[in-house]
């Protein structure tokens, strides 16, 4: 690759800074392949370390979190939250509580956040929080307290203006609750500070359909750009949460047949397509506290093959919406050679850099989180604009406003990915479209 060495040159520094942190230097590098040679040939973003300080957060706070679970037992977790860039707008980004969170998870994730919103259209700045705390066994109770102690050291931090938190994996409609409750009590202010709330209590319509409605509009118009359509195509998701569940029900509303979802347990295989009451099932299990997808299976009698992924299975379409580095290079060769058309992102980073390359080889369609799942922050903002206007929107105005932002996305990554040979480099053309607006408001802001 043109510029390599000092793509290398600039990673070497990354890693020398933040060590071990693997999944960060990752995303960060991600971004350097495409934004250190636009960089170069772009003097205009010269001499000011551009890159440099997007990849500092401009304050991480970690703080201790002790409280009880049901048998009096004493519970230590590690609360975070990465204020990583507000050059846009205020910190913007969800939290998530699971057992795979560190400094180094969450830093990736707010690292790829300020890139996402940047792309939103919006004026939001990127951030990311949450804990190690996993609600998966816990009950209704332990999560009630552990979500009032995790606000009563973060309220410090956050505001309507200044810090806005979201949810993410494990952080739903109930957590938010819990979490608005306590906030609430500790400022005496009821404000949009949080995003996700329930609807009677400020929150969006569509806010929880979000995340997955835009995957699926943005992947619709990546199929587009091949003259195919949506209609009778099989669409293999993995996941079953928040990001599955939008995708499912959108993605069958549009046409498609969904054959399958999975959990880390492994995936349920539905030939005739996940429709009707087995969607809503997959919002009833989030109650459950269970990470087990065989349950789904169990209820309906589909096909469940466990400790395996969904990508084995024949289909047109992949979505994969559970977690970073889901989609490894063998996976990468299944949807090869099965012939897939399309990988859209709906998780943050599922796919591994060697994936995404081979992607990209073989000139399948493929778009990073950071693009195709921009919905559900985008509608994050739209409920801060209805917050701060004291004024909701109707079901119908935040969906166009959604496929707006959506369809604005897909423009822009085709403005700066799109090569000579027609092909549309997904990736590059959201981290410079990301990049730039960033970039050029820190210009004007200056070394701060
Ligand atoms: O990864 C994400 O974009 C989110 N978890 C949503 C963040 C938000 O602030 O709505």
């Amino acid at each position: 690759m043109k510029y390599q060495k000092e793509v290398d040159s600039f990673m070497y520094d990354v890693i020398q800074h933040n060590p071990g942190e693997s999944i960060f230097h990752q995303a960060v590098y991600e971004v350097a392949e495409t934004i250190i040679p636009f960089i170069i040939e772009n003097p205009k973003y010269q001499g000011k370390k551009i890159m440099e300080r997007i990849a500092e957060p401009e304050r991480v706070i970690l703080f201790k979190i002790g409280w009880k679970d049901d048998k009096g037992e004493v519970q230590v977790n590690r609360g975070f939250r990465i204020e990583m860039n507000s050059c846009l707008g205020p910190y913007k980004g969800g939290l998530r509580f699971h057992s795979s969170v560190t400094l180094d998870s969450l830093k990736f994730l707010a690292f790829e956040q300020v890139f996402k919103n940047s792309l939103t259209t919006l004026s939001l700045g990127g951030g990311k929080g949450g804990s190690d705390f996993s609600p998966i066994g816990k009950t209704d109770d332990e999560i009630m307290r552990f979500c009032y102690a995790f606000m009563s050291e973060i309220y410090k931090y956050i505001g309507a203006d200044t810090d806005i938190p979201a949810g993410d994996i494990g952080v739903g409609g109930r957590e938010i609750g819990y979490l608005f409750g306590q906030y609430k009590k500790l400022t005496n202010q009821f404000t949009g500070v949080l995003t996700g709330k329930g609807l009677e209590w400020g929150g969006s319509l569509l806010r929880p359909e979000a995340t997955g409605f835009g995957v699926v509009y943005f992947m619709k118009q990546m199929l587009e750009t091949r003259g195919l359509s949506l209609k009778g195509k099989r669409v293999a998701v993995s996941g079953f949460g928040n990001v599955s569940w939008g995708a499912v029900t959108k993605a069958t509303e549009m046409g498609a047949k969904v054959i399958t979802i999975s959990g880390p347990d492994g995936y349920i295989y539905d030939p005739d397509g996940i429709s009707g009451e087995k969607i809503d099932y997959m919002l009833e299990m989030r109650f459950k506290n269970t990470d087990k997808v065989k349950d789904f299976a169990d209820k309906y009698g589909v096909e469940y093959i466990p400790n395996k992924k969904p990508w084995e299975v024949e289909a047109d379409i992949a979505l994969p919406c559970a977690i970073q580095n889901e989609l490894l290079k063998d996976d990468a060769e299944d949807i090869i050679r099965n012939n897939y058309i399309c990988v859209a992102e709906g998780a943050n980073m599922p796919c591994t850099s060697e994936a995404v390359h081979l992607f990209q080889k073989a000139k399948l369609l493929y778009s990073p989180g950071k693009a195709s799942n921009a919905g559900g922050v985008a509608v994050s903002g739209i409920e801060m604009v209805q917050n701060a206007s004291h004024y909701p929107y109707k079901k119908e105005e935040v969906d166009e406003r959604l496929k707006g932002i959506m369809s604005t996305i897909h423009s822009n990554c085709i403005k700066y990915g799109k090569d000579d040979t027609g092909y549309i480099d997904y990736l590059k053309g959201a981290n410079i479209a990301g990049f730039v607006k960033v970039a050029d408001a820190m210009l004007d802001q200056g070394i701060v």
